[in-house]
């Protein structure tokens, strides 16, 4: 983007015509999007081919989001790439060759890239621009939003801040964006390297010949033990809770696969949008109980699903995530798989959960529990004892671990982290981070009551990270696109929350996440991960019943919104 003033097409929103402005402010935009990963790509392009005049800020060098950032070795989606794609553009998902059944993070990167390139995406964002506040003025009903600048390219407020202004904003910041590295005793001290995988260097870890420690058990540390234990020389793995992980079986596409899924690629997207979870919406569905069955049925069944492998592991009986004891007999076959792999019943019983399975995010693995029969490995069991970093590693309990370098493979403060970065500011200086101090609340995850004119795409109180991203990402598009088009047409400059709707909204959430298993464990879904966090089971269960509720909204004026002029 260029500096200064320059000939402009937008929509004046006062006026209700479509203007040519020579003299308009090229810091002055319809909307701002902040984030250029899968949400903000996407909403720039459903936003611009609408006609509007669009801004992205991005904190990165690059497009890209979660996988411009997670480059940790191993790093792979959990979602089949047919299906965590954009459907937008029939072309697009024609031309595109997915070479494996999950991705791998090079791949996705480059996909995005790709995007990027053929919608000619690059030229309406900003990168290394990462915003420090928003704040909206209610006399001009617009948000100006204040971003780093470090090459001074968008002055003229000084080489190291832009401000931009828009009507409305939409946050595209990722729920899964703010990486979370505990506060650990001593952190300061040590004298080796440190890496968060959500943070990796572009350059790439080597750690042959290093002695290397990775604290986390999650997804990423399930992902990137396995690879780490091959390159180093030793490799000690903390572990504060054990991990459920399922075979991925990743393989290359079967380029028939391949060709079946495009010869009705829309039809798959269609059937995704009807689904739980924003996928699979091909794959056959089980309605029945885990405990309507003989035990060498179900024995039969959990065995067929594992071979299978991937999260539709848990789709085996329609209640494993409802019902406690149909969950333990699902949770306990995975606990024999466990202690059938580990050679060592020791080290083996501690990496058996204790936990319900499901109610954390199942981790898809390649040979993690495998990784516990070298010799080079080791784990160490910090769930009662804290973990203490000195100048040449790790104590636990007074045993030390020396170590070269330590890996966080701790996650996220996810799905408010990254918006409680930035100071968003919005009616009668309310700041966001104040109106969430007990715990987000949304109307649809979409628009926050006391923030006109601002979208949040996935966020807290919608099915996001319940769901295949790409699909939520690609819904809350085009439902912001066409909330922007209908207030356009009808004159309308804001859009608000009721605060009433927004309570209702945020009951039913917890409503029905209480009818299930899920807020049962210390998970991030609940905020339990970061300390001091407020617990709010923070996603919507539940994806196709979510998409009715939203076109109703839509349907019937915007339910529960306040449009003014
Ligand atoms: O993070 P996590 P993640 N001392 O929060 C431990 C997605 N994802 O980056 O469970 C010691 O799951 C913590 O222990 P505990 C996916 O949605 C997807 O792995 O809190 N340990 C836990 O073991 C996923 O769920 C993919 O007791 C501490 C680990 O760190 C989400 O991202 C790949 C600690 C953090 O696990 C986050 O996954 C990667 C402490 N003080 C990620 N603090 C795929 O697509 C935290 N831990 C496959």
């Amino acid at each position: 983007m260029v500096r200064g003033r320059t000939a402009r097409r937008g929509f004046d929103w006062r006026s209700g015509v479509h203007v040519v402005d020579e003299h308009a402010d090229a810091n002055a935009f319809d909307v701002v999007v902040v984030g250029a990963g899968f949400a903000g790509l996407r909403v720039l392009h459903e936003l611009r081919s609408r006609g509007f005049t669009v801004g992205v800020l991005e904190a990165g060098g690059d497009v890209g989001g979660t996988w411009y950032w997670n480059r940790y070795p191993g790093a792979r989606c959990d979602v089949p790439s047919l299906e965590y794609s954009l459907g937008f553009s029939e072309e697009l998902q024609q031309e595109w060759a997915w070479t494996e059944r999950y991705a791998t993070q090079g791949e996705i990167l480059h996909y995005l890239e790709h995007v990027a390139d053929r919608f000619d995406l690059r030229r309406d964002i900003r990168f290394d621009a990462p915003v420090r506040s928003a704040t909206f003025d209610e006399a001009s009903a617009r948000w100006t939003v204040v971003a780093d600048d470090p090459d001074g390219t968008h002055g003229p407020d000084g080489p190291a801040t832009q401000v931009v202004t828009a009507q409305f904003v939409v946050m595209a910041t990722g729920c899964l964006s703010s990486a979370n590295v505990p506060d650990f005793a001593g952190l300061d001290t040590f004298a080796g390297e440190t890496h968060h995988t959500g943070r990796w260097p572009h350059e790439g870890v080597d750690f042959r010949g290093k002695r290397v420690a990775v604290i986390g058990t999650g997804s990423s540390g399930v992902q990137s033990i396995p690879l780490i234990a091959r390159e180093a020389d030793e490799l000690v793995v903390f572990q504060r809770t054990a991990s459920y992980a399922v075979p991925a079986h990743n393989r290359p596409l079967d380029p028939q696969e391949q060709a079946t899924v495009k010869a009705d690629y829309a039809g798959l997207r269609a059937a995704n949008r009807e689904t739980v979870v924003g996928f699979g919406g091909w794959g056959t569905r089980n309605d029945l109980s885990t405990l309507a069955v003989s035990p060498e049925e179900r024995l039969a069944r959990f065995e067929a699903c594992w071979d299978e492998g991937g999260l539709a592991f848990l789709g085996a009986y329609n209640d494993l995530l409802i019902d406690a004891d149909a969950n333990e007999l699902i949770a306990e076959f995975v606990r024999d798989k466990i202690r059938s792999t580990v050679h060592d019943p020791a080290v083996a019983e501690l990496l058996c959960p204790t936990t319900v399975i499901g109610c954390k995010r199942l981790c898809i693995d390649s040979g993690y529990y495998e990784t516990f029969n070298r010799p080079d490995v080791s784990l160490v069991d910090v769930s009662e004892r804290p973990i203490e970093i000195t100048a040449s590693g790790i104590e636990v309990a007074g045993r030390r671990y020396e170590v070269d370098a330590i890996v966080f493979a701790t996650g996220f403060d996810a799905m408010t982290g990254a918006l409680g970065k930035i100071d968003i500011v919005g009616r009668g200086g309310q700041r966001l981070r104040d109106a969430w101090s007990a715990g987000p609340a949304t109307l649809l995850g979409l628009a926050v009551a006391g923030f006109p004119n601002l979208f949040t795409v996935t966020g807290p109180g919608s099915p996001s990270v319940l769901t295949n991203m790409v699909t939520s990402i690609e819904h809350h598009a085009e439902w912001i696109g066409e909330c922007l088009d209908h207030l356009r047409s009808a004159g309308q400059a804001t859009i608000d929350v009721d605060p009433d709707a927004q309570d209702a909204w945020v009951a039913y959430v917890n409503a029905v996440a209480d009818f299930t298993l899920y807020p049962g464990c210390n998970s991030w879904y609940l905020g339990a991960n970061v300390p001091g966090k407020p617990r709010v089971f923070m996603p919507l269960l539940g994806f196709a019943p979510y998409v009715v509720q939203c076109a109703e909204v839509a349907a019937d004026g915007y339910r529960g919104f306040v449009l003014g002029p």
